[in-house]
């Protein structure tokens, strides 16, 4: 049985570990940095439990920010993946605003939580502005 902790600064959640960066900033590339600072990824908030953990650590180090997490349709238009590969299935969980996504002027691919004062909802949004971000890392 393994008991093994998170890395400094993350948090537990059955079994996986969370955080959000308030320090950097950065495009799409930013999963990068989750593999870069403990091996992980941008988080992926498959259900309601998770997400409410996200938009709690993401409030506590920023109250108002965007924040980018691990979803995207890169690859083919309205077809949401989470960044390990697995379909946003219909009928799974899902926290999108009002109206989103919407593609705004059809260049819009990557998830992020944004109205952080109203609803936390998700939004899509182009993948090359600069965001905070989350990450998720199985210790
Ligand atoms: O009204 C929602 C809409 O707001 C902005 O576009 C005007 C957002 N754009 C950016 O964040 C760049 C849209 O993503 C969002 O759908
Ligand atoms: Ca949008």
């Amino acid at each position: 049985m393994c008991h093994a902790d998170c890395p400094k600064g993350y948090t537990k959640f059955r079994g996986i570990c969370y955080k959000a960066f308030n320090h950097t900033t950065a495009d799409w590339r930013s999963g990068l940095y989750c593999l870069w600072d403990a091996g992980g990824t941008l988080a992926m908030p498959r259900d309601r439990e998770i997400n409410d953990l996200l938009v709690s650590l993401k409030n506590s180090v920023d109250r108002t920010a965007r924040f980018r997490f691990g979803l995207h349709d890169r690859l083919l238009e309205n077809n949401w993946r989470w960044v390990d590969g697995r379909g946003l299935g219909t009928g799974e969980f899902s926290d999108w605003g009002p109206g989103e996504p919407n593609d705004f002027d059809g260049n819009e691919d990557c998830g992020e939580y944004f109205e952080a004062l109203k609803g936390n909802w998700w939004n899509d949004a182009p993948c090359e502005l600069r965001r905070k971000f989350i990450c998720e890392v199985r210790p």
